[in-house]
């Protein structure tokens, strides 16, 4: 997943109703329940005291970051908070203050920690499945689709293993010919697309680092697309012609987080 920076955090948490009434409207359910569909939980989920903890490895510290974390973990409901110290020292506050779960991200990996049940949730196949599983409800989840997941990586391999458990048609776009081929073997009943840009697809996930991947030949005016973080992977004439586009930053990921771990 590519580092956020602060510009894209800022006014995260103003908005997280508006992203909430958003996905509603074109799913039928809302960011946690979205979230816990994608992990197979029932909700309410078990309440439980929630720790950000900001870690200064590496790049440092991303201005808003884990307050934005925390900003959506109490938007769903969780008793979360920020811890004032970072990294190890942080882990401490947290633990003397009643947390049973810890969410923190170094550059490499945000993770969620659940240190009572010994469960752990990745944000990567968090996002993978929340936003699979957000495009499988908009698309009302007809028997037939096909879904186009593009990229390879721990984010289009966790869409398609949510896809084939809800045994939707997966083609898999990767223009690494080495982990086309290795997630093909992984995935023995994906097919795997010689050349996606030269098709046109109603669904798609979009989870490569490639801006503005998505063109307008490849979709029509029906197509629906879940496209996670940053950048975005639509161009923006293919952003207008889509029926729909399922897009947010850090939401949907935490949503799912949260309920894998709960
Ligand atoms: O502020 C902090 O604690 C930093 N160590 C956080 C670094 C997060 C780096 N990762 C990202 O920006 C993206 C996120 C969307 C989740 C995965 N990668």
């Amino acid at each position: 997943m590519t580092r956020l920076v602060k510009k894209d955090i800022a006014a995260m948490d103003k908005n997280l109703n508006h992203l909430d009434r958003l996905l509603e409207a074109v799913t039928g359910k809302s960011l946690l329940e979205i979230g816990a569909f994608a992990m197979g939980k029932a909700l309410p989920l078990i309440p439980t005291r929630i720790a950000v903890v900001p870690i200064t490895t590496g790049l440092g510290i991303i201005q808003g970051f884990s307050e934005t974390v925390t900003a959506i973990l109490v938007y769903l409901g969780a008793d979360a908070f920020t811890t004032e110290k970072t990294d190890v020292r942080g882990l401490q506050e947290a633990f003397s203050r009643g947390a049973e779960v810890v969410f923190m991200a170094d550059d490499q990996t945000f993770s969620a920690f659940h240190f009572k049940n010994g469960s752990w949730s990745d944000n990567g196949d968090a996002t993978g499945r929340g936003f699979a599983a957000a495009l499988y409800l908009a698309a009302k989840a007809q028997a037939q689709m096909e879904v186009l997941v593009l990229g390879a990586g721990a984010v289009g391999q966790a869409a398609i293993e949510f896809l084939l458990e809800k045994n939707i048609s997966v083609v898999l776009g990767e223009i690494d010919q080495d982990k086309a081929r290795a997630c093909g073997e992984k995935y023995q009943n994906i097919k795997v697309a010689a050349d996606w840009t030269a098709g046109r697809y109603h669904y798609i996930v979009e989870a490569t680092p490639i801006a503005d991947l998505i063109k307008t030949k490849n979709i029509t005016d029906q197509s629906i697309i879940a496209a996670p973080g940053v950048p975005f992977g639509v161009a923006p004439a293919a952003a207008k012609k889509a029926d729909q586009i399922i897009h947010n930053l850090l939401e949907l990921g935490v949503a799912t987080m949260l309920s894998a771990i709960s």
